[in-house]
């Protein structure tokens, strides 16, 4: 356990790419490195029913529990562990069970609104904007909602225009201003490969080291 000395906040619109990119910088060092989504904070939807639930809009601010997220992440500044919500997308709910996130050299904050709230911001060491065009965006979000989350093409249509869209418009894209770093596609190999470097450089955790170099010692003789 060790107080983070580094916490990033990685923004961009639903498709863009945001949750693969942090997962690329986090998950080979995840004793080191901690992922928070914030659809995770979505705020616990329990005294609704299904049909109520399914009215809310899920790209506006409103629908996030802010207060449960600044307190997590201040908690984890100041070393203390936290018990993160899970969320369950097939019912748009919080779910019962929690899990326990110790803090970690390095935070990533990962969410639509990940840049959006000022106290939040003011938390963050480095702002990233995944920025993808919003056609490779709603194919991703399509092939998601259609085949993974089993909604019906028609809804998930109905859905990006009514909200998706003009939430992006008003609340997500305005984010990227405080942005420190763009990144052009989730994809881009590159960049990522720089954050990771970044991330290396911020872990301090021993045995994290001791993991990348076993890693990387094959790799880099090869082609050096
Ligand atoms: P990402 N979302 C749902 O579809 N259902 C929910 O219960 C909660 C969220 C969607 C949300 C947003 N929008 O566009 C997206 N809607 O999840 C954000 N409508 O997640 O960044 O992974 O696409
Ligand atoms: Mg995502």
């Amino acid at each position: 356990m060790s107080i983070p000395s580094f916490v990033i906040g990685i923004a961009g619109g639903t498709g863009a790419g945001k949750t693969t990119v942090a997962r690329e910088i986090t998950e080979a060092r995840s004793d080191s490195v901690t992922r928070i989504p914030m659809d995770n904070y979505y705020k616990d939807l329990s005294h609704l029913d299904f049909e109520e639930r399914t009215e809310i809009n899920y790209d506006h601010p409103s629908a996030f529990e802010w207060e449960l997220l600044r307190d997590h992440l201040d908690s984890l500044l100041s070393g203390q562990s936290i018990e993160m919500p899970q969320y369950d997308f097939s019912v748009h709910n919080r779910k019962d069970e929690r899990v326990t996130i110790e803090p970690t050299d390095v935070v990533v904050l990962e969410g639509i609104l990940a840049l959006y709230d000022s106290e939040v911001n003011e938390m963050l060491d480095l702002q990233v904007y995944v920025e993808t065009d919003a056609d490779v965006r709603i194919l991703r979000r399509i092939e998601r909602d259609v085949v993974d989350r089993g909604r019906d093409l028609e809804g998930v249509m109905d859905q990006y225009l009514s909200t998706v869209k003009p939430m992006h418009e008003q609340f997500v894209e305005p984010t990227k201003k405080h942005a420190d770093l763009i990144i052009p596609e989730g994809a881009n190999r590159v960049a990522v490969n720089l954050l990771e470097e970044k991330v290396r450089a911020e872990t301090r955790t021993e045995h994290a080291w001791d993991v990348e170099e076993e890693i990387r010692l094959p790799t880099d003789e090869g082609t050096e």
